[in-house]
């Protein structure tokens, strides 16, 4: 595996490429093109200068998050065939320029949803929280307003205000899309997208739904193993694979997170480790990545990405806003720094102890 960091471009993004390359063990970014809409095609020369100054301070480009996907896309309107066409592009480009890792999403208006972004833990840290009754008392247009004072000033990945401000418009586009179009409609793209992805080869990641069920009645589908399962046989291609996002597919407490990795051998092209903390199944925050902090067993975790031979980007996903910092909430440097060493850390004992008892793995 590779130890990475998110990274949303110089414009956006409070952390520098100095910073994470300070980190021990982090040798690559994961970042986009973050001031581009959905369905736009990116040219080779800015994907071709932001690769530059990624590697002008000694790190490279480990994959891209996200390509996001449009939403004609994604409910399947007449006109989608257009902005399949401009993702293809944009891959071949991303290929050209020795890019071979893509995360993406397949959600229905929201990315992510949490109700706090700034919950206030008892050592003063702050971090991302959710509860159901928070969002059952919200209607969608008022979601983004409540977390909008909230960001420090960011714009939130996923949460667009260009898309944002049409947000009825979005909700009608999607009134009649069931969790059956929704298959259908991502099965359609990745038939269209996979011949690209062989030619360059390109691993698409896709980002399981956070949290992992409806919200606001919108269909849902990438949530659990039997749903992955039916994706991956959908479009049986190993460039058809997954993120494995165990803060995502953990908001439920009936995904079994080392089952699902182990269950996804040769499919995991990305992950994303971090722990939650539930003080119910439907109230959990985002805590410090140490299993002891939250409510998983990250060496568990961890031990069954080594155990399928993972060799991809790992990257320390959100992480608490501590020692002052201001930064676009979950993205702070402090926190995940600690993150990304404490999975480096965990990842060199389960290697060398595979290596003292003789399970030392190969790869996939
Ligand atoms: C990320 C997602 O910040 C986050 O929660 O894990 O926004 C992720 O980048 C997208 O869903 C991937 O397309
Ligand atoms: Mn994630």
């Amino acid at each position: 595996m590779e130890m990475t960091l998110r990274w949303f471009g110089s414009a956006f993004d409070t952390v520098t490429l100095q910073q994470i390359r300070q980190i021990p063990g982090v040798t690559g970014v994961i970042t986009t093109l973050y001031n581009t809409l959905p369905g736009e095609v990116w040219t080779r020369e800015q994907i071709h200068s932001l690769k530059e100054e990624v590697e002008a301070s000694g790190l490279h480009i480990s994959g891209i998050e996200s390509v996001n996907i449009h939403d004609a896309i994604k409910t399947g309107s007449k006109n989608r065939d257009q902005y399949i066409d401009n993702y293809i592009t944009t891959l071949k480009h991303l290929g050209e320029e020795d890019i071979h890792l893509v995360c993406y999403n397949f959600m229905p208006v929201f990315d992510w949803t949490r109700t706090e972004l700034a919950r206030k833990r008892p050592d003063g840290s702050t971090v991302l929280a959710y509860t159901q009754e928070a969002v059952d008392a919200l209607c969608p247009e008022t979601m983004f307003a409540s977390i909008a004072g909230e960001t420090n000033g960011s714009t939130m990945p996923g949460w667009e205000p260009e898309r944002m401000a049409h947000i009825k418009e979005l909700f009608e586009q999607y009134r009649n899309v069931t969790e059956e179009d929704l298959f259908q409609n991502l099965k359609y793209f990745l038939e269209r997208i996979m011949p690209v992805c062989e030619q360059y080869n390109i691993n698409m990641a896709i980002h399981p739904d956070d949290p992992a069920w409806s919200v606001f009645d919108l269909p849902r589908i990438i949530i659990n193993k039997a749903n992955i399962l039916r994706m991956i046989q959908m479009v049986d291609n190993p460039h058809n694979g997954v993120t494995f996002c165990s803060g995502s597919y953990g908001t439920n407490l009936e995904n079994d997170l080392p089952d699902m990795i182990r269950f996804l051998k040769g499919r995991v092209h990305f992950a994303h480790v971090r722990n939650l903390k539930f003080h119910s199944p439907t109230n959990f925050e985002e805590s410090a990545h140490l299993s002891s902090d939250g409510s998983f067993d990250m060496y568990e975790i961890m031990k069954a990405l080594y155990e399928i031979g993972f060799d991809g980007p790992i990257r320390p996903d959100h992480g608490r806003m501590i020692w002052d910092e201001e930064a676009m909430p979950g993205y702070g440097l402090y926190d995940r720094a600690l993150g990304a060493t404490y999975l480096n850390g965990l990842w060199e004992a389960i290697e060398k102890g595979a290596i003292h008892n003789g399970t030392h793995r190969t790869r996939n």
